[in-house]
């Protein structure tokens, strides 16, 4: 029998219990110790999860406990400590998503693993929720032929704020939080990207960053595509956290329609079918789609470990798309189209 990795969280908030959930989910992994600098969060997730073993402290967690593997799951300004920190350790680590508040911290994390020959992944979990999956495969057939359009949608006006309270006191909100999603989702679907174009608003008053953005973006491939969104979406039926797809190839389109709807229209004509992900028995919705996606991307990085092959979204690959988070805020401030590759 192989033995299970030993896994430690780090930051024990409220993405972190979803985590949690999805470990104890997952054979050949296990979490065995927990830190958190605030004791009565440790304390919360400690009973609730069974874990005795609790540090207020990573650098005690790292000098006392033997570790196959880190999960990072504190806000970004803490990222690259607590990387480096793993990178000392040769200890192979997931970051929760924004990788860093800036690109050159991401670079140095990326660099400091690599220099210890470890593994990491960014906790970017969009991408590995079914019905974006679904989307994918359909692009894998081949059945709409080669993509030349694209829409990511993600437009709500659900309360983030309450469960995440520092969402709306920073400069920087939807593109740094949600876009990211979104355009590591437009990555996924149409490839790199070398030029983004972004215009941005703030429509609720209330909070420091803007709660609105549009992005065009130039791929590689060819492809053009819009990523949308929005918190100050007001619609009759409220669709978070869906993200909405188009998709226009040279043989036909992809739907990804509210409700986890699909639609496919391709040389064979109209093709019609549910995607909703599944309700696992600790979720909850409409949170669901998000949570199940965390299973999968842990899922992942157990078979990474136990392979040695490189997580799809690696530290490496997530400098593109931070790089384009950067991009859009840049872009949005000077109000003109924004290169990549001078980035990178
Ligand atoms: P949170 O503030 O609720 O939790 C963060 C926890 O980390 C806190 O308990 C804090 O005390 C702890 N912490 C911070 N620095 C630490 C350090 N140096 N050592 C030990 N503990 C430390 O935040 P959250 O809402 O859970 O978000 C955490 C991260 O998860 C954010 O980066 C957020 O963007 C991300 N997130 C991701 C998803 C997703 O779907 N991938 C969803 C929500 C949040
Ligand atoms: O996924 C996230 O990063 C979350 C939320 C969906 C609420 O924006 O912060």
């Amino acid at each position: 029998m192989v033995a299970e990795l030993r896994g430690a969280l780090i930051g024990c908030g409220f993405f972190a219990v979803n985590q949690m959930h999805a470990w104890r989910d997952i054979a050949g992994a296990a979490i065995v110790a927990i830190c958190d600098r605030d004791p009565e969060r440790l304390k919360v997730v400690g009973d609730q999860f069974g874990i005795v073993r609790r540090y207020v402290d990573a650098a005690a967690l790292f000098a006392s406990e033997s570790l196959d593997f880190v999960d990072i799951a504190t806000t970004a300004p803490s990222h690259l400590p607590l990387v480096e920190m793993a990178a000392q350790n040769r200890v192979p680590a997931i970051c929760q998503k924004p990788f860093a508040p800036s690109l050159a911290d991401a670079k140095a994390m990326v660099k400091a693993c690599s220099d210890a020959g470890v593994a990491l992944m960014v906790h970017e979990n969009f991408r590995w929720q079914s019905p974006i999956q679904a989307v994918r495969a359909v692009l894998d057939s081949g059945d709409i032929g080669t993509p030349f359009f694209g829409r990511i949608s993600f437009r709500s006006a659900y309360d983030v704020f309450s469960g995440q309270p520092y969402l709306a006191t920073g400069k920087r909100f939807i593109i740094e939080d949600l876009g990211i999603h979104s355009l590591d989702i437009a990555r996924f679907l149409l490839g790199d990207v070398s030029t983004i174009t972004t215009r941005t608003a703030r429509i609720n008053p209330k909070i420091a960053g803007e709660d609105v953005a549009t992005m065009l973006m130039d791929h590689k491939s060819g492809a053009t595509s819009v990523v949308d969104c929005s918190y100050a979406t007001k619609l009759a039926i409220e669709p978070f956290p869906q993200t909405l797809v188009e998709i226009d190839g040279s043989d036909g389109t992809i739907r990804l329609e509210q409700n986890y709807r699909l639609s496919v229209t391709g040389r064979n004509g109209t093709a019609v079918s549910d995607v909703s992900p599944p309700l696992l028995p600790w979720a909850s919705r409409p949170w669901h789609n998000i949570q199940e996606s965390v299973v999968a991307i842990q899922k992942h990085w157990v078979d990474c470990l136990a392979n040695g092959t490189e997580p799809a979204t690696s530290g490496a690959d997530n400098l593109r798309t931070l790089a384009l988070v950067e991009a859009a805020y840049a872009g949005a401030a000077s109000g003109e189209p924004v290169q990549l590759d001078a980035l990178l």
